[in-house]
């Protein structure tokens, strides 16, 4: 680690911050959650007793209206029992907490009708899909309560695991955090026609992870606890407390979405076994990667599949992970703790699963050279980018229709941060001007960014010109987001000018 007089100054700094934190990273995983909390050498360790099904998502209806694939969304508020006797408000899609996993393929024409049944205005975005600006669901598409939005877009991407959830200017955190998010996934041919588990909810399981602090009386605590966000001691698993579920396949492929707020987890099984990346969050990697660790930041996603035998149980855990922070901010943003998350109980006799292939789909590297324009992010302190925080009026980079560019992203804040971009899925050129490690090999749409290693991102800008209408980009720890660490970007047509944006957020 190289430490700066700039490092330093920061160390002093957050050790200010460290010391109210302690009360939230105290142990009281079991409050609640039925498990078992205590402090070992680093940071909190939470067992769970796995006592609870795990929910699986029900897939969306859909209907086709004059050839397009028709969801229905409707947010709203409820109440949840994640313990018997115990309810706790929260917010879903259709439901009281979360939503269900929205399906389909690529080249299908699909419509989403949202509707706010909330008491205040929220959005939905599509993370990490291709489309319009308009149809992006950000800040500048915001639904007021008992209004309705309906944006409408043709799939065009690679089969993978994407998801939803609310994006209104400045409130991102606390309606995500309420249970707003929902998975979608999206199939394509390419996938369909390689020997994967992909029966939904048999041996293809989504494994969407937040987590949550709980008071007393069973409500979520919101509220900034540290400086990433709020951090849970309590994990949901698909909105279930202790979960397990029962594995009926040899074979087993897990969609691990990291839905939380500011939290961060490496994933791993207890007993340390191998299991095999396939895909990231764009898509299927050229060829499975077999490893024993999956670091995801909030946002980011990651498609496993792992082997058992008949009758074992093993369990899903997040371990101890390094995110380059110094001393006491990885402790402080919770980078030290172990969480039990999942236990897999496999039946005494298991359905044969075929093997993994050994390659999986084509991920062309684009060459550096393709790109004509250079960018530089800085993410800075006080929620700043290159010393800006976002302003609903202001556009901060115009992109020319048809091209490529590289942006070149450095975390110069001594707080872990991540950069998300919306409408494209990138690649990685370089981490501190290295090749990306296999995790980082295939299409991503959000990325962590260590303090101080620069990462330079490659990414196309094939279609969607609209002078009006901007995508985001940000950091996507959602206090970080909401105090005001995004800005926005338009792309335009080869000559274009950007038009004039307003702040939709004034006056509420
Ligand atoms: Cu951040």
């Amino acid at each position: 680690m190289r430490l700066s007089r700039r490092d330093l100054l920061r160390l002093a700094g957050s050790t200010a911050l460290a010391l109210p934190l302690a009360t939230a990273c105290e142990p009281n995983g079991g409050a609640f959650g039925g498990g078992r909390g205590g402090t070992g050498s680093g940071g909190n360790r939470v067992e769970v007793t796995f006592d609870q099904p795990l929910a699986i998502p029900p897939l969306a209806e859909s209907t086709i209206q004059a050839g397009k694939r028709a969801f229905a969304l409707v947010a709203k508020a409820g109440r949840t029992e994640f313990r018997p006797g115990r309810t706790t408000d929260t917010w879903g899609f259709n439901g009281s907490h979360l939503g269900p996993t929205l399906r389909a393929r690529r080249g299908e024409q699909v419509v989403l009708n949202v509707r706010n049944e909330l008491d205040e205005t929220t959005s939905v975005h599509w993370h990490g899909m291709h489309l319009p600006a308009s149809a992006d669901g950000g800040p500048h598409q915001p639904v007021e309560p008992g209004q309705s939005w309906s944006p409408s877009w043709r799939i065009d991407q690679p089969a993978t695991t994407l998801w939803y959830h609310p994006h209104p200017h400045g409130e991102t955190g606390r309606h995500a955090y309420r249970g707003l998010a929902g998975m979608f996934i999206v199939d394509d041919e390419e996938e369909a026609a390689l020997d994967l588990p992909r029966e939904y909810g048999i041996d293809d399981i989504p494994v969407i992870v937040q987590d949550k602090l709980f008071d007393g009386d069973g409500r979520f605590v919101e509220g900034e606890r540290s400086p990433s966000g709020t951090l849970g001691d309590t994990l949901l698993v698909n909105g279930t407390l202790g979960p397990y579920y029962e594995v009926s396949t040899e074979r087993v492929r897990l969609r691990l979405l990291n839905a939380s707020t500011a939290r961060s987890y490496s994933f791993g099984f207890a007993d340390d076994r191998r299991f095999a990346l396939i895909g990231t969050d764009g898509g299927l990697l050229s060829a499975p990667y077999e490893t024993n660790r999956i670091q995801l930041t909030p946002a980011e996603r990651a498609e496993i599949v792992v082997s058992m035998k008949p009758g074992e149980r093993i369990v899903l855990r997040s371990f101890p992970h390094d995110l380059g922070l110094l001393f006491g901010i990885g402790r402080v943003t919770g980078g030290e703790d172990t969480f039990d998350v999942l236990e897999l109980r496999a039946t005494s006799s298991l359905s044969a699963s075929p093997a993994l292939p050994a390659r999986l789909v084509d991920v062309p590297r684009i060459a550096e050279s393709e790109a004509g324009t250079t960018r530089a992010f800085a993410l800075e302190s006080d929620h700043t980018i290159n010393g800006e925080r976002m302003r609903m009026d202001r556009i901060d980079e115009v992109v020319t229709n048809g091209t490529t560019e590289i942006w070149e992203v450095v975390n110069e804040d001594g707080l872990p941060h991540s950069f998300h971009v919306h409408d494209v899925q990138f690649q990685v050129l370089s981490v501190d001007g290295a090749e990306p490690p296999p995790e980082l090999a295939g299409w991503k749409d959000t990325v962590y960014a260590p303090p101080q290693v620069p990462i330079r991102l490659i990414m196309r800008f094939t279609d969607y010109a609209d002078p009006n209408v901007p995508y985001m980009y940000h950091c996507h720890l959602l206090l970080h987001e909401d105090q005001g660490m995004m800005g926005q970007f338009v792309v335009v047509e080869r000559g274009q000018r950007p038009g004039e944006l307003q702040d939709h957020s004034r006056g509420h």
